[in-house]
């Protein structure tokens, strides 16, 4: 390896220009998902999100359809969850557990320590956006796409001797859904445009003025698995036309367009939806309001605002896996093509797909990205489409940091600072502690209490596990004003709780610390000591008292978040070598979806080729696990292997994944638990990754070591990728041939010390780097 000489920040902006791919405008980018016919089901359908409002393209000739949601519609209304003086029957849990007797304490669980009511409330579907046009009588060369790099929908087609573009998109600076309808011949478009709703509930669409319909209604009574959401979130829809030529006539049943040159239609949408707390907001202001502010704007200021907002994140990545021989074909062709003949190109769609789900679903200002980002269309979805955060969620924000979408992260933080509300009743009414805590799920209502059954709802680590993500985003920016105010009182919170529930182990060792009631995702019941709670735990313990070093407060607290965390019960070794899931018992064998207990592996960094008997554990509990699994736990799976830095295994891993169907992807390339789960498109993302760079360890002084190429697979042996970014606060492009590292360009963003891992070993190249400077490595 020789290294180590400075180059200006010209020289990179040079190098990483001729790695991106050129400019591209609609439908041209390689990025591009392409179809030759329109969605026959929910799942062709085409997603476009502006982090707020969502819409599903279909992409019919004769009748479109977009399906759209908006984040805060969901059933249910404000309320508190948790159960009043449950923390009476805790010890008395406990203790049942420690005597063996599980199934009486989850009875006794069952009956006093639960969420009320037992479940939480489902994420709702909004409305349809319908448009339909005459019956052409021949249509010919039909394509439907999805530009990842414009985040734009396209459907063309000739009929009848015309060119017919339909061009959707849904803008973040503008806050609407954009349908634009072009021709090649004037005075060519003529269509209807209607407003529908599968709530019942005072529904009702009207003529708002000259130019704008609207839908008006409340979310129905939903009765999931015997629980009866009440319906109280009140929403309302405005659709408002232009048209260039012909004529537009607006009734309170549709908008009318006849023989227009260009129609643009701009589709805006509220709720009552506040905040957790409260409903009310008023959605006709905020309609109007959004609409108002665009009446003047044409549309290819629109456009242009929309690509520039768009590409200004989504360009901060680009990646060449080689291979590309499928991209001719279309997408849902690659898709069944990949199993026979497997194209790395492909897995770099999937890689960027992920990325534009994540700016599509979650922006600053919006909620987090639920179990389907945010797109929906049923009054009962799987799961609720709610926050599971036994994995799901935090898997949703994997690609956040890492990927150079630090930004998206930041609705998971809101969500987070009303969680330390809600948990903090939870923590006095459930464990008489301090503090906040949140079991396995939450919702719009925040709920924290342990939901489901006594069995696996409670998990009282849910809140910890999201709250390391507030010190990955200072990991990865070395943003101080960050870790002072949003992250460290939230962090602090959790530690707390845990401070005041840690209980000695009357087992092995009374000087050890183990968690419980818990529960190991989602396996073997109530119990104490599940690993993966000590693992969480721990990491939450060292990174809340190191920011409070960091921050030069609270240093008795700090102390002690030390000495606790050096006493939580260790990671053990299993009698057939695997990592053991409990520290009372075993279950080595299972190929059970959930690997829990590997969190210390990925996405925590206590386990590392420099603790090897338990990086041995692990890759043998991976080996008992096997290589399938749901859509995320194969995606989980893709990030273990990676960080076990064996690319082949990952690739592996990717291979099973990249099919059509369960534990695969739809047309469209969501990923299909089965049903829709979001999480596996965004855990394949942050597993790609991870094979290219990890920043996760640390030498001895503390620094980040960015570790280059630590888990490609031969089966990408030239590439290249830019703007991944490490922990320290860099931005790292790599280029790579014949398997070995090419060149890194590394910029320094901050400042700080650059340690890199190469084949080669560990070298600390810079004590200290000049921010914005770039350092190269070959
Ligand atoms: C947990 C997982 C399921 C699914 C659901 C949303 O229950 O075990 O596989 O992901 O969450």
């Amino acid at each position: 390896m020789r290294l180590s000489f400075r180059l200006t920040c010209l020289l990179t902006i040079i190098l990483a220009t001729s790695w991106l791919s050129s400019d591209v405008s609609s439908g041209e980018s390689p990025w591009t998902l392409r179809y030759d016919e329109p969605a026959e089901s929910w799942n062709d359908a085409l997603p476009v999100g502006n982090g707020i409002m969502g819409g599903m393209v279909f992409g019919g000739v004769t009748d479109d359809r977009v399906q759209f949601n908006h984040d805060t519609l969901w059933a249910g209304r404000p309320r508190s969850y948790s159960h009043a003086n449950a923390a009476q029957y805790l010890s008395e849990i406990r203790q049942l557990l420690f005597d063996g007797k599980q199934a009486e304490a989850e009875k006794l669980a069952s009956a006093h320590f639960m969420s009320q009511p037992l479940r939480q409330a489902p994420y709702q579907p909004f409305g349809d956006l319908e448009l339909h046009f005459a019956d052409p009588t021949a249509v010919e060369n039909y394509e439907r796409t999805l530009d990842l790099d414009a985040a734009v929908a396209q459907t063309t087609y000739e009929a009848d001797g015309v060119r017919f573009t339909r061009t959707v998109f849904a803008s973040h600076p503008d806050g609407v859904i954009v349908v634009h309808l072009t021709a090649d011949r004037p005075g060519a478009i003529s269509c209807s445009a209607q407003l529908s709703t599968p709530h019942q509930s005072d529904a009702k669409v009207a003529r708002l003025d000259d130019h704008t319909l609207h839908m008006t209604g409340k979310v129905d009574e939903v009765d999931y698995k015997q629980v009866v959401f009440e319906g109280a979130v009140r929403f309302e829809a405005q659709l408002r036309v232009v048209i260039d030529g012909g004529t537009v006539d607006v009734s309170d049943a549709q908008i009318q367009v006849q023989s227009a040159d260009e129609v643009t239609f701009c589709l805006a949408a509220a709720t009552t939806y506040q905040d957790y707390q409260s409903l009310t907001a008023d959605p006709n202001t905020i309609c109007r309001d959004v609409l108002d502010a665009i009446a003047d704007k044409p549309y290819a200021s629109l456009l242009a605002d929309h690509l520039r907002d768009h590409r200004k994140l989504f360009r901060r990545v680009d990646l060449d896996l080689g291979g590309g021989q499928s991209r001719s074909m279309t997408t849902d062709n690659r898709l069944a093509a990949y199993q026979d003949e497997p194209d790395a190109d492909f897995i770099g769609l999937l890689f960027q797909y992920g990325r534009y789900l994540l700016i599509a679903s979650s922006r600053p200002g919006g909620q987090p990205a639920n179990l389907q980002g945010l797109w929906n269309e049923s009054k009962t979805p799987a799961w609720e489409s709610k926050y599971t955060i036994n994995i799901n969620t935090e898997m949703n924000y994997w690609p956040a940091e890492l990927t150079g979408l630090s930004e998206c992260h930041d609705p998971l933080f809101d969500m987070l600072e009303d969680l330390t509300q809600t948990g903090r009743e939870v923590a006095r009414e459930h464990y008489g502690a301090n503090g906040w805590v949140t079991h396995h799920n939450t919702d719009a209502w925040r709920g924290a209490a342990p939901i489901n059954a006594s069995n696996h709802g409670i998990w009282p680590t849910g809140g910890a596990w999201l709250s390391t993500h507030l010190w990955d985003r200072y990991q990865f920016t070395m943003d101080e004003d960050f870790l002072r105010e949003r992250a460290y009182p939230i962090m602090k919170g959790s530690s707390q709780f845990f401070l005041n529930t840690l209980v000695p182990d009357p087992v092995f060792d009374k000087d050890w610390l183990v968690s419980g009631p818990s529960n190991s995702p989602e396996r073997g019941g109530l119990v104490m000591a599940p690993t993966m709670d000590h693992q969480i735990i721990r990491h939450l313990l060292d990174a809340t008292a190191e920011a409070a070093d960091i921050l030069k407060v609270d240093a008795d607290f700090a102390d002690q978040l030390r000495s606790t965390s050096k006493r939580i019960a260790p990671n053990q070794v299993g009698a057939e070598g695997q990592l053991k899931e409990w520290l009372y018992t075993e279950d080595p064998r299972t190929t059970h979806r959930h690997v829990s207990h590997l969190w210390g592996l990925h996405p925590g960094s206590q386990i590392t080729p420099e603790t090897p008997e338990l990086f041995d554990a692990c890759r043998k509990t991976l080996q008992f696990r096997g290589d399938a699994g749901t859509g995320w736990s194969r995606a989980w799976k893709v990030n273990f292997w990676a960080r076990l830095r064996d690319g082949d295994h990952m690739n592996t891993i990717l291979h099973g994944f990249c099919k059509k169907g369960g534990g695969g992807f739809y047309n469209n390339l969501f990923d299909s638990h089965p049903p829709f789960q979001i999480d596996g498109n965004f855990g394949l993302t942050s597993g790609v990754a991870e094979s290219l760079v990890q920043s996760h360890r640390r030498n001895a002084d503390g620094d980040y070591i960015i570790d280059l190429l630590p888990a490609l697979p031969s089966a990408w042996p030239d590439g290249s990728v830019t703007g991944l970014r490490a922990r320290g606060g860099f931005e790292v492009s790599v280029q790579w041939k014949d398997g070995q590292l090419k060149e890194a360009s590394i910029r320094s963003l901050h400042g700080g010390p650059l340690v890199v891992q190469t084949a080669d070993g560990v070298k600390i190249l810079e004590s200290e780097t000049t921010p914005n400077e770039v350092y190269v490595v070959r």
